[in-house]
């Protein structure tokens, strides 16, 4: 089962750099959690490729894993201020449905990503058959991650009662250790509202991106324009 899962993650994400990086490729974005470290690893053959054609001149991390995986693998490090404009960012999700939403920022990441995201020509989500759903919070079942300022977590839970959801405070493991605090030194709160399909997901983002405190949220609507999914099969399914 493990080995199936690391196989369809690997098998997704060589099939993404190698369908969308080229000649023409100058900065990437570079993701975060396990799949992309199978972007990062394609993208290090192709570049040390003697034959390589490529020319990537920056890559840009969206946490503090990615820019390891970065510098490990001998890639470019840049940040986004230096490149405010990315060709394609290869990124992983914690949910996919038809229309490319996405749950994301299950390892915390989700504000970098969503900035790092935002200044990309293209982005580009890489998965396992996990992930497929059709509708957010069908297969992820632990909540809509949500990066808030420290000092109004309470009362930004308070808001989310109000709203007819529950939220629950992200806790390092063992729990003793304290809150998961981000890489911008948030905290984040797993927000349930229910299933979300069609237009619920801007809605939902929408009430919530407004209670002051929230910095952002782990619903990304309109911003993937492709997803790869490897499957149990072996094969990999494109959604665009
Ligand atoms: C990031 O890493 C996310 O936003 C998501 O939380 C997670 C997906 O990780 P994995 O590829 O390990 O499933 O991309």
């Amino acid at each position: 089962m493990a080995d199936l899962v690391e196989e369809a993650k690997k098998k997704a994400s060589y099939a993404a750099i190698d369908e969308h990086v080229d000649s023409s490729t100058s900065v990437i974005g570079i993701g975060s959690g396990s799949t992309v470290v199978y972007c990062v690893e394609r993208l290090a053959q192709r570049v040390k490729d003697p034959n390589s054609a490529l020319k990537i001149k920056a890559c840009v991390p969206t946490s503090f894993q990615s820019k390891q995986l970065i510098i490990e693998a001998g890639l470019l490090l840049a940040d986004l201020n230096a490149h405010p404009v990315i060709d394609v960012t290869f990124d992983g999700a914690d949910e996919i449905d038809e229309s490319l939403n996405l749950i994301k920022g299950g390892g915390g990441c989700h504000l970098q990503e969503k900035l790092v995201a935002a200044a990309s020509k293209k982005l580009v989500i890489v998965a396992d058959y996990r992930k497929e759903s059709n509708a957010l919070g069908v297969q992820w079942t632990k909540g809509i991650p949500v990066e808030v300022i420290p000092m109004a977590y309470v009362s930004i839970q308070k808001k989310i009662e109000s709203l007819g959801g529950t939220s629950k405070l992200r806790m390092a493991a063992p729990a003793k250790a304290g809150p998961v605090v981000t890489d911008s030194g948030n905290l984040i709160l797993d927000v349930f509202m229910g299933i979300l399909r069609g237009d619920a997901v801007l809605e939902t983002h929408l009430k919530l991106i407004q209670i002051p405190g929230v910095v952002e949220t782990g619903l990304f609507m309109d911003i993937a324009g492709w997803a790869y999914l490897g499957l149990q099969d072996g094969n990999v399914k494109r959604m665009a």
